[in-house]
């Protein structure tokens, strides 16, 4: 299997979050996206290779044209208006105030396109965001030959919607692939999210989409983030309506007491949805070390997570997405593709 690794992702780096109520160093570190490479090569899994430049149009197809010139564009403002360090948003639209204005200055900018104060900007992230896109469309497109891809994406994508931002994420890596094996012509397409948090992001792009499946299991958001959105009344609407499976499960889930039964459920939509391909949105946070995520499978489980999505026998192309502690999301990575190679 071939792996696409973007260096452009060293540039995101530096920011803070703020994280019960203090100000830490962001989770979602450039060391996270090292491990995972040096991983991949030391366990001899395939070659590596940079990405192929696309351009914006694939972008343009899944995001909305203001809120991609606002990442463009975000950080020049951001020092044009005498900040340095980092740009997280100050107030963000909730009840009673108005969605629907776009407000002149950087602060009322990073409102309107985020949701959370966990998503620092830096001189580097759109360049970094860029290439982890780029990364996902060259995998996707190695699927016209090969059996499976894997996107070293860093940031991650899931958590970002059509105009916006939050999660650690800008653009949605998965659903710029998916949308790009659409326009390819590999027919229907199934996202499979085994991330610890749900995919609001992908969930939110294929909400009305009818050829588009998209399945995750993650904690419930009753209690984790996004808070938001990932409850399993949500099935999708007009077109798409019963093609959004959400699986929640409560904090301390393993293998054995729900996570294996749930992974299997959301295999068998998948079979009964007929896709001509599968993305996987590959978080690892649902490791039981994993310093902000509340799951507790276990190093030999990840292998058989690659091992029951092999056995769908699609064509499948993994994006990375979360997994913060940082010496082991390498392995468990390593893991879950090396499972599915041997596995099926
Ligand atoms: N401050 C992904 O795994 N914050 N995103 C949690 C820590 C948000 C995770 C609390 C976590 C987002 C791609
Ligand atoms: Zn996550």
């Amino acid at each position: 299997m071939k792996a696409v690794y973007s260096p452009l992702h060293i540039g995101h780096v530096g920011g803070m979050e703020l994280n019960r109520g203090a100000l830490v160093p962001c989770f979602e570190t450039p060391e996270r996206a090292d491990i995972i490479l040096n991983a991949y090569r030391e366990a001899g899994l395939g070659p590596i290779v940079e990405p192929e430049d696309y351009g914006e149009g694939p972008l343009r197809a899944v995001h909305e044209e203001a809120y991609l010139t606002f990442l463009k564009t975000i950080w020049e403002r951001w020092v044009a208006a005498g900040r340095s360090g980092f740009a997280l948003p100050f107030a963000i639209p909730g009840r009673s105030l108005r969605t629907d204005v776009l407000p002149e200055g950087v602060d009322g900018a990073l409102g309107h396109f985020c949701f959370d104060v966990g998503t620092p900007i830096v001189e580097g992230t759109w360049q970094a965001a860029y290439g982890a896109a780029q990364a996902a469309l060259t995998a996707a497109d190695l699927l016209a030959g090969e059996r499976a891809a894997f996107a070293l994406c860093r940031p991650p994508g899931h958590h970002a919607g059509r105009s916006v931002y939050g999660g650690y994420s800008f653009l949605n890596n998965a659903a710029i692939a998916a949308e790009h094996l659409r326009a390819r012509g590999h027919g229907r397409v199934a996202i499979l999210d085994v991330d610890y948090h749900h995919g609001n992001g992908t969930q939110d792009i294929f909400w009305e989409r009818g050829d588009v499946l998209y399945a995750s299991i993650h904690a419930d958001p009753a209690t984790d983030f996004p808070y938001f959105l990932g409850y399993a009344d949500e099935e999708g609407a007009g077109a798409g309506r019963g093609t959004t499976l959400n699986i929640p499960l409560p904090h301390g889930t393993g293998w054995d007491d729900g996570w294996g039964d749930a992974l299997q459920r959301a295999l068998d939509s998948i079979q009964a949805f007929g896709p001509g391909a599968l993305v996987v949105s590959l978080g690892v946070d649902t490791w039981d070390g994993d310093p902000i995520s509340g799951f507790k499978l276990t190093d030999k489980h990840f292998p058989l997570i690659g091992h029951a999505i092999a056995k769908l026998g699609l064509p499948t192309l993994f994006v990375f997405e979360g997994g913060y502690a940082v010496a082991e999301v390498g392995r468990n990575v390593v893991g879950v593709l090396d499972g599915f190679t041997t596995g099926r």
